[in-house]
C-alpha cells in the first residue's frame, strides 16, 4: 500500500485571465516556494514538475458581450486541457497549479475525456465559496472564473464548451459542490435547474463536514476517477487570506483537514486543481503553506492509492 507506484505531475498555469483581481498568475510559484514538491515526495510520491504552461498575457480589458478576455481564456484552457490530458494518458496524477478558476474548464474537460477513453466513472468535488455557475447574461462582471461549472455543464461560449471533445463536457450529476456561501440570485436558479448537488455552509454548519463528505463521496466505487477542484477561497479567510475573492464563514482548519482526509481515505483521487491562490493578497505566503499542508492530507499515508 502507499503511494510508491504513483507519479504526480505538477502543471503550472500562471495566469489571472479569468479573475477580477490580478495576482493569481503568481500562484504556481508560491506553491513551489511553499515546498509542494518536497511535501508530496515525503508522502512517497514520485513528482515531476512539468514547469509552467505558456499563454497570452492579461490585457485587462472590459467585457465584450458579457465575457472578459474570451479569446485569451479559450487559448489558456486549450493549453491546460492538452497538458492535463497528456499526463493522464501517461498514467500520472496531474496537479494543476492555478491560475484562476476558469482553467478548470480545460482541466475537468480533459479528465472527462480521459474517463470516456478508459471507461471510468467521474466524480468532481468542487470545493469553493462560489457556485461558479454564472453566464454572460447573469454575470455582473464578465469575469470568467465565475463560469467554469456552467461551461462544463454546457452553458457558455461554444469555443469553451467544445474543448473536451463532447458537449457538455460533464453531466451535472457527477458534481458535488462543497463550502458554497456566495451565489448570485440568477445563478441560484440555474444551479437548481441543473440539479447540482450542493453542500453549502448552512448544510455544513447544521450537519457537519463529516456528513457532507459522506454524502459527497457516496456511490463512488473502485472504477471512479475522483477529481478535486480546490478553489482556495473555499477556506475561511481567517486562515486563507491569499485569494482575490474572500467570503467570510468558510471551513475552519480542522473542517478543511477532515474534508481532505476523507477524500484521501477513498484512495480514488486521480487529479487535482489548486486554484485562485493569489500571493498579492497573502501574508508571508501563509495561504500557500496552508494549501500545501492540505494537499499533503489529500495524499495522506493511509491512502490506498490506485495503481
Ligand atoms: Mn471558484
Amino acid at each position: 500500500m502507499g503511494n510508491a507506484a504513483l507519479t504526480v505531475s505538477l502543471i503550472g498555469a500562471p495566469t489571472d485571465i479569468g479573475a477580477g483581481a490580478r495576482g493569481a498568475s503568481m500562484g504556481p510559484e508560491a506553491l513551489r516556494v511553499a515546498g509542494l514538491q518536497a511535501a508530496l515526495e515525503s508522502r512517497g510520491l514520485a513528482v515531476t514538475d512539468c514547469g509552467n504552461l505558456a499563454g497570452p498575457h492579461n490585457p485587462w480589458l472590459p467585457p465584450v458581450d458579457g465575457y472578459r478576455h474570451l479569446p485569451e481564456v479559450v487559448a489558456w484552457n486549450r493549453t491546460v486541457h492538452d497538458a492535463v490530458h497528456a499526463e493522464l494518458g501517461r498514467g500520472r496524477l496531474p496537479i494543476l497549479l492555478g491560475g484562476d478558476h476558469c482553467l478548470a474548464i480545460g482541466s475537468v474537460s480533459a479528465v472527462a475525456r480521459h474517463c470516456r477513453e478508459t471507461g471510468r466513472k467521474l466524480r468532481v468535488l468542487w470545493l469553493d465559496a462560489h457556485a461558479d455557475f454564472n453566464t454572460h447574461v447573469l454575470t455582473p462582471s464578465g469575469n470568467m472564473h465565475g463560469m467554469p461549472v456552467a461551461c462544463l455543464c454546457g452553458t457558455g461560449p461554444r469555443e469553451l464548451l467544445e474543448i473536451g471533445g463532447t458537449v457538455p463536457a460533464i453531466n451535472p450529476k457527477w458534481v458535488r459542490q462543497i463550502g458554497i456561501r456566495s451565489v448570485d440570485e440568477g445563478e441560484k436558479r440555474l444551479v437548481h435547474k441543473a440539479d447540482l448537488e450542493v453542500f453549502d455552509m448552512r448544510y455544513i454548519d447544521e450537519m457537519g463536514m463529516r456528513h457532507a463528505m459522506e454524502l459527497a463521496l457516496a456511490t463512488i466505487d473502485t472504477n471512479t476517477h475522483l477529481h478535486v477542484s480546490l478553489d482556495v477561497d473555499f477556506l475561511d479567510p481567517d486562515i486563507a487570506p491569499g485569494v482575490g475573492t474572500t467570503v467570510r464563514g468558510g471551513p475552519t482548519y480542522r473542517e478543511a483537514q477532515l474534508c481532505m482526509e476523507m477524500i484521501a481515505d477513498t484512495g480514488l483521487l486521480a487529479s487535482l486543481d489548486v486554484i485562485e491562490l493569489n500571493p498579492a493578497f497573502d501574508l508571508r505566503n501563509r495561504t500557500a503553506e496552508l494549501a500545501v499542508d492540505l494537499i499533503e492530507s489529500l495524499f495522506g499515508k493511509s491512502t490506498l492509492m490506485r495503481k
